[in-house]
């Protein structure tokens, strides 16, 4: 077994060092365990891949919660033996998700900045049966020194009576001092968040623990496995070249400062093309409060360009991470990790006038947008935190490329077959034929700008002949629909493959 002693700085408890297999031997068919994770970051690698080996010889299925997407020795060995009955908040594993469309999973899709709120006051479960978190090392006084990411850990941690830890030796040191933990207090008790700066720090570098929570640590020498950047594709480039060209015309018009409004972007490729752009553009000084700190926001501290970055994972590719271990002194300066509670916050979200970005599967030509579900019913990923930004930004952008599939599926529909975020929420829609600006439009003065500006060429004639006749047919209703077609080439795309046809 790996040597952790010198991470588990409270000697008695170095005595509840165990290897990972006597923790998966433990654990009890059907229990809830809530781990700390979000996206490919701080999730815990050694206790499911060992859960995973017993379910293979004796099936049977527990349920998972976590801060939000995990890596393969999570998901994606637990989906491959079967082993999850209850997920939340968010995934985005590729064997998880046709078992959450075929029945196996019960999937629980959470507004990200909620999950934590909704697992401490126990309505989903009175009482999880353990927290198991990973960390960097654990203090004199039983607290857990985070890795990469908060995610819900310390509300996790906070509502167990029982914790087990991962110690991750592959995760240095130097990540101590780089958290910022605050759980709110539950209603009627609560207090406003007091963060009124992205950079602003309200709470302990360490999640709150006791030596008598404690109940085994394992030792794990497996890295985060995080995905390699994918080339910046067309589309997204030019997306990225509309979104600086939007944001200088907010800023000529007195609408923003020149150092923008701080920023949350999505994860994917829309994402990485968009903060690659504000490296190239003009912007300094630039601020980001999201959930994500990815590869970008490294290029963008080498460019000088970068203020300050707040979020709840640190998740860049292998070559970002190594990047980033190499100069951490430097790079740890401007990276703040909180709680997805925090980050995902409403109310901060709302205080500091973020601009928020995130990509859509589908939008209509009301401004409606689908994130989650392909063709109204089958889950792709989750809402993530895309509506905590989306509702409360002071500017809501969607991307989506015009087509999918090849052109078969038109990603604008007169009716989105799932709706994630109203038109409410949504201020500029972006494809790579240009931008929406629904800001101060009626629905029907909407509907032609987002056909006219966003649709692809081969989809505009059939979106406006359908916008024409649901304005005859309604007699100018405002918002109008031809209900027997609203979801007509959903339904093309299902009988024949192809929406044109
Ligand atoms: O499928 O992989 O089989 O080719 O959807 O689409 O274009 O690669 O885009 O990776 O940015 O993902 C909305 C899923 C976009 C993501 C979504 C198919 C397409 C492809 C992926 P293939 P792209 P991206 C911060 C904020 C919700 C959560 C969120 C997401 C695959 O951005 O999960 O915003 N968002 N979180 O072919 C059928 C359509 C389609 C379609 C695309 N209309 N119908 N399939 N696809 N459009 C992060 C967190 O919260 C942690």
């Amino acid at each position: 077994m790996i040597d952790i002693t010198d991470r588990v700085r409270n000697k008695d408890l170095q005595s509840k060092i165990v290897s990972a297999e006597e923790v998966a031997n433990w654990i009890q068919p059907d229990w809830t365990i809530a781990c700390s994770g979000f996206t490919a970051s701080a999730y815990p690698k050694a206790v499911p891949l060992a859960l995973a080996e017993r379910m293979k010889k004796e099936p049977f299925q527990v349920n998972m919660w976590t801060g939000a997407s995990t890596g393969p020795e999570f998901d994606g060995a637990l989906a491959e033996v079967r082993g999850i009955k209850q997920r939340l908040p968010y995934q985005t594993d590729s064997k998880l998700r046709p078992e959450i469309n075929d029945g196996t999973v019960n999937y629980l899709d959470l507004h990200l900045s909620e999950s934590a709120q909704l697992t401490r006051t126990g309505f989903i479960k009175k009482k999880i049966d353990f927290a198991l978190v990973e960390a960097c090392a654990i203090t004199e006084e039983g607290n857990l020194i985070p890795t990469t990411s908060l995610g819900n850990a310390a509300s996790y941690v906070q509502s167990a009576d029982t914790v087990v830890v991962e110690v991750n030796t592959t995760q240095p040191l130097e990540l101590e001092g780089m958290h910022d933990v605050y759980v709110p207090l539950d209603p009627p008790n609560r207090l406003p968040i007091p963060i009124v700066r992205a950079d602003d720090r309200i709470g302990t570098t360490y999640i709150p623990c006791t030596p008598d929570k404690i109940k085994f640590i394992v030792p794990c020498d497996i890295k985060d496995h995080t995905r390699d950047l994918t080339p910046v594709d067309d589309n997204s480039k030019k997306m990225a070249e509309f979104t600086l060209e939007f944001l200088n015309a907010e800023i000529k018009a007195g609408r923003m400062p020149k150092q923008l409004l701080p920023l949350q972007s999505g994860v994917g490729n829309v994402a990485n093309a968009v903060l690659a752009g504000f490296v190239e553009g003009d912007m300094g000084d630039l601020i980001v409060y999201t959930e994500v700190i990815q590869d970008a926001m490294l290029d963008l501290i080498d460019a000088g360009k970068l203020k300050f970055a707040s979020g709840t994972a640190f998740s860049p590719s292998p070559a970002g991470m190594d990047r980033f271990y190499k100069d951490i002194d430097k790079y740890r300066k401007y990276i703040l990790l909180r709680p997805e509670e925090i980050s995902n916050s409403p109310e901060v979200v709302h205080r500091l006038g973020v601009i928020a970005m995130n990509t859509a599967l589908e939008v209509d030509i009301y401004g409606n947008i689908n994130s989650t579900h392909v063709t109204g019913t089958k889950m792709m990923n989750g809402i993530g935190g895309s509506g905590d930004f989306a509702r409360n930004a002071y500017l809501t952008i969607f991307y989506t490329p015009s087509t999918a599939k090849g052109g078969k599926i038109s990603s604008i529909v007169p009716m989105c077959s799932h709706i994630d975020h109203t038109e409410h929420d949504v201020d500029v829609i972006i494809s790579e034929y240009g931008i929406a600006d629904l800001r101060g439009l009626e629905p029907r003065r909407r509907a032609l700008e987002v056909i006219n500006k966003c649709a692809h060429p081969d989809y505009r004639p059939l979106l406006l002949d359908y916008y024409e006749r649901a304005l005859a047919a309604t007699k100018k209703a405002a918002t109008p629909h031809l209900l027997n077609e609203a979801l007509s080439f959903h339904t093309r795309f299902l009988e024949t493959g192809d929406m044109h046809k």
